[in-house]
């Protein structure tokens, strides 16, 4: 298993979207396990396969309390949705920001799991919320997109700042050891 480097805003490759994946293969399946090392010791509720530049429709997420619950979505689909939630979201790939976003508050996926067995869920609630920020990373777009251009272009500048300064990003608060939820 490895530890991916995870891309951040504005990295135009996370501006990529990604490919269907056409057939789940132990390549797909080495892809999920580093993901979730990747994902469990940033740490992370979710990572989409585009944020370790690898632009294939991958997504793995666990928002269990003990982070033992881990969930595979592949070529993810949403079917339905009903409702409107706001939500507190943060992001990998935006560390260290944490804003409102509007979405579905229930939805219905479909997506391909480890076996490449097609499975449907219906889901609410913070799972809800992980997996249309992930879909929409497959799709190139980040939930910045959501806030005025204003507020983005703050965020943008920040982030720059602290890379030139060679700051750890998600330093501060939240503490870097607690997940962004
Ligand atoms: O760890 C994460 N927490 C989170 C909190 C609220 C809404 C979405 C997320 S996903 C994020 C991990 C990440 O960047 N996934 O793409
Ligand atoms: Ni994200």
């Amino acid at each position: 298993m490895a530890i991916l480097n995870i891309l951040h805003f504005p990295d135009s490759r996370l501006r990529t979207r990604a490919q269907e994946v056409d057939s789940v293969d132990d390549q797909v399946r080495t892809l999920v396990a580093d993901m979730f090392q990747t994902m469990y010791q940033a740490p992370g509720i979710g990572l989409a396969a585009t944020q370790v530049n690898v632009h294939r429709r991958v997504v793995v997420i666990d928002v269990s309390e003990h982070q033992d619950a881990p969930q595979v979505f592949i070529n993810p689909e949403i079917l339905s949705r009903e409702g409107v939630e706001e939500t507190d979201e943060g992001c990998l790939s935006v560390p260290g920001i944490y804003e409102r976003v509007q979405r579905a508050e229930r939805i219905r996926v479909r997506a391909l799991d480890l076996e490449g067995n097609s499975f449907e869920l219906d889901v609410d609630g913070l799972l809800a919320v992980c997996i249309q920020h992930e879909i929409d990373h497959l799709d190139g777009k980040l939930f910045v997109d959501y806030l005025s251009p204003l507020k983005r272009q703050r965020i943008r500048k920040k982030l720059e700042k602290q890379r030139r300064h060679g700051e750890d990003p998600a330093a501060g608060e939240p503490s870097h050891a607690e997940r962004v939820i």
